[in-house]
């Protein structure tokens, strides 16, 4: 009866995540999917988190359904953390902002509004991003295509580019950018860049669509989320998702949000509500435990003070891994520049390597990485570093060696 079904063939990130637990290998480290590990090597449970846990227990909940939109105090607190206390948008109601399955679920939520409304837009997502962007986007029907961005070369921005093939866009095209910590390259472009991009989204008409899954882990939380703040503050509309599976250490329990910046209170209400049909339709209501634990902390004072000493140890910590790689990898491949390492924000490090060698690492000394060569920086730690590096320095000699070209590591 299935046979007509084809073969899965597994998912470039949440297989490999898979193969990496699978392994037997006890010195294994895993650089591939986006989880923040700690010194110890473990997916830690926040300190604000740990408060947030022990109350709910003690208060003893009922489980009951959320509202289509999730919970009213997880909305209200994400949305101040995203636009800021002080946002003239959310002063004047024109935000509609709903509590969905993950920054996943967001995503996906908004492509389905995406399609609905705006059934002749196509979406640019750049080149390259999560891999995931694509596949979401695509399954709501949407049209997805490229503009350039990362540039091996440079390590920085095709900005030039990315400008020109953005400025030939239909009025209507939705345009699928990152405010920080740019998955995978961990290139992001400037505050002049990003005010180049609002004015011309404004200009083109384009639908700009900000997809924040790590917030805080660049810079502080407010900085972080500042692209997205000064394109609501020029009037723009635009889509909001985020994740808080990082900055909260909440991964399974799937909180993110939707956010549509609407012109005004009157259109927001249309949006929210046809937001909330559509939640109805796919899944009903988002998952309860995450979002009380996440109100529980934002909605209290000392607790969200907490939350963002824990974000900070986290940023600190992935900082402090890519300076020490970098200082080991210098040492190893001396005439070689890992300045990347360090110049490059949030989780991920693009490290160029190529497929095979990327295959070498995990085959001889059970490192993962994604295929494309993005390295989760905030795997490493005082214990795995030298291993890591030795690796990385081994495929690189023997690629020196083999009189091939250093892609991306060349001084030129
Ligand atoms: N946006 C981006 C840019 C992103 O990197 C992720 C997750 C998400 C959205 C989804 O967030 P979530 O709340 O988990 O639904 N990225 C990591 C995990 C994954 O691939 O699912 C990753 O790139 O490793």
């Amino acid at each position: 009866m299935f046979e007509h079904i084809p073969v899965y063939p597994g998912d470039p990130i949440l297989s490999l995540f898979q193969d990496f637990q699978r392994d037997p290998e006890a010195r294994k480290v895993n650089l591939s999917i986006g989880l923040y590990y700690d010194e110890a090597g473990k997916v830690p449970v926040l300190p604000s988190v740990r408060v947030a846990a022990s109350r709910l227990a003690a208060q003893e909940t009922a489980h009951t359904y959320l509202p289509m939109e999730g919970s009213a105090g997880y909305c209200q607190a994400l949305q101040q953390l995203i636009f800021g206390a002080d946002s003239a948008a959310l002063r004047e109601r024109r935000i509609a902002t709903l509590q969905t399955v993950g920054g996943s679920g967001a995503i996906r939520l908004a492509a389905e509004l995406l399609k609905r409304y705006f059934p002749d837009s196509a979406i640019w997502v750049s080149d390259p991003s999560w891999d995931n962007h694509r596949v979401l986007f695509s399954a709501a029907g949407l049209e997805v295509h490229t503009y350039p961005y990362y540039d091996p070369l440079t390590n920085g921005i095709r900005f030039d580019e990315m400008i020109a093939t953005l400025s030939g866009l239909a009025a209507g095209s939705i345009v699928l950018l990152q405010p920080c910590c740019h998955n995978p390259t961990g290139i992001d472009p400037s505050r002049e860049q990003w005010l180049a991009i609002t004015e011309l989204c404004a200009k083109r008409g384009l639908i700009p669509f900000l997809d924040m899954a790590y917030q805080g882990f660049g810079d502080e939380l407010a900085d972080d989320a500042w692209p997205i703040r000064a394109m609501t503050d020029a009037g723009l509309s635009l889509f909001v998702s985020n994740s808080f599976s990082k900055n909260f250490s909440l991964y399974g329990e799937r909180c993110g949000g939707l956010s549509v910046v609407c012109p005004n209170q009157n259109e927001a209400a249309r949006v929210f509500g046809q937001a909330q049909a559509n939640v109805r339709r796919m899944y009903s209501s988002p998952p309860l435990y995450g979002s009380q634990l996440i109100s529980t902390v934002l909605n209290d004072a000392a607790l969200a003070r907490q939350w963002q000493a824990d974000v900070a140890v986290m940023r600190e910590r992935i900082k402090r891994m890519r300076a020490a790689l970098k200082t080991r990898l210098d040492a190893l491949v001396p005439g070689t520049s890992f300045d990347y390492l360090v110049t490059q924000r949030g989780m991920f490090s693009y490290t160029g390597l190529s497929p095979n060698e990327v295959g070498a690492l995990r085959e001889r000394r059970s490192v993962y990485l994604l295929r494309s060569g993005r390295a989760c920086m905030a795997g490493l730690n005082d214990a795995n570093i030298d291993c890591v590096a030795d690796s990385i320095g081994e495929v690189l000699k023997a690629r020196i060696n083999r009189y091939q070209p250093v892609r991306r590591f060349s001084d030129a």
